[in-house]
């Protein structure tokens, strides 16, 4: 089936199908939003690390085992700069660090984060758009029993070892979403919204958060399918299972059901997770999810394709919408 595919995704998790999706799709045929809620300030750079692991992972240049960052890295700088007593406890590579000295410097000068990374994308080699959800500033926030994080705080500085109580998306209800975001959204031809195995507290619901967001995928005439970060009753990577203990949700692929519930037509299940119950208007999908290597991202990319062309026919949330 042709048409364009719009992943939405955050970090390490969701770069792994959407490298999947990368490799088995045409380029004009993949449009990929970003996650912008962890974006900080930092030793002075504007910094964006859900953009740039997914530019990273399309580019080949991702470092394999942490997820995040180059595989080709040293680490001069941070050397450097642990010596004079300053702030390392966010690792920047000597490499990455070029991607954050240039943004900030486009940045200042005016350009937009949509069109930096457009640009920055295509002097990597990646072929398949990748946008940033909004130009705005949406900041994450984690109220914990040690007071409200900013998330690199809560995330990389502190751990995820507070305790949570609520999330918040500062700047979410203002922003405008990313035009890469609203055009695949208001496409007629659009093939599948696919929101990835990522985060959906921190990772994927500050994308939802904007208004503008919730409504355009309301009125997209595409399947929208979602992979469960869940497999069992354990997250596959990060804070997602502990996150979910602390907001009071059993860890399992049904709540993930039940929070998309209404923006989704389907939910691609681990094999594990088989027999669940799920609400009636969403179609589960059973599949491995678990992405070790390449072939597993390529595996399961198709098999979400299959099931949202499979699904186009008759999209069900229209109902409970
Ligand atoms: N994650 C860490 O756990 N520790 C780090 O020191 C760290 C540095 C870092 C630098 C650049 C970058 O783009 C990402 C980086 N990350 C680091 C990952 C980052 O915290 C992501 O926001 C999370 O992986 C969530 O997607």
């Amino acid at each position: 089936m042709k048409g364009q595919v719009l992943a939405l995704s955050g970090g390490v998790g969701g770069a792994k199908l959407v490298l999947g999706l990368a490799r088995i799709l045409d380029a004009d045929d993949l449009v990929v939003i970003a996650n912008t809620g962890d974006d900080f300030r930092h030793l002075g750079f504007d910094i964006s690390p859900d953009v740039d692991t997914l530019l990273y992972t399309l580019a080949g240049l991702a470092d394999p085992l942490q997820g995040w960052g180059r595989h080709d890295e040293t680490w001069n700088f941070m050397a450097a700069l642990e010596r004079l007593g300053g702030e390392t406890w966010f690792r920047l590579g000597d490499a990455d660090l070029a991607m954050h000295v240039e943004r900030t410097r486009r940045i200042a000068a005016g350009e937009t984060l949509t069109a930096i990374t457009d640009d920055l994308r295509q002097r990597l080699g990646v072929t398949a758009r990748i946008a940033p959800m909004t130009d705005d500033m949406v900041r994450t926030q984690i109220v914990t029993d040690a007071g409200r994080l900013d998330f690199q705080t809560y995330f990389v500085r502190r751990h995820c070892k507070p305790v949570a109580s609520c999330l918040q998306y500062l700047g979410a209800e203002s922003a405008t979403p990313s035009p890469v975001l609203l055009d695949a959204l208001s496409d007629a031809h659009l093939r599948a919204v696919v929101i990835c195995p990522s985060n959906p507290y921190l990772s994927i619901e500050p994308i939802l958060a904007m208004p503008a967001v919730r409504k355009a995928l309301a009125l997209c005439s595409a399947p929208v399918i979602a992979v469960s970060p869940i497999i069992g009753n354990q997250a596959v990577k990060g804070p997602t299972a502990k996150l979910m203990k602390e907001l009071g949700q059993e860890v399992s692929s049904a709540t993930i059901a039940r929070h998309y519930r209404g923006l989704i037509d389907a939910l691609v299940v681990d094999v594990q997770d088989a027999q669940m119950a799920a609400p009636a208007d969403i179609e589960l999908v059973v599949e491995p999810t678990l992405m070790l290597t390449l072939e597993d991202r390529e595996r399961l990319a198709r098999a979400v394709l299959v099931a949202a062309d499979r699904m186009s026919a008759t999209p069900k949330r229209a109902s409970v919408r």
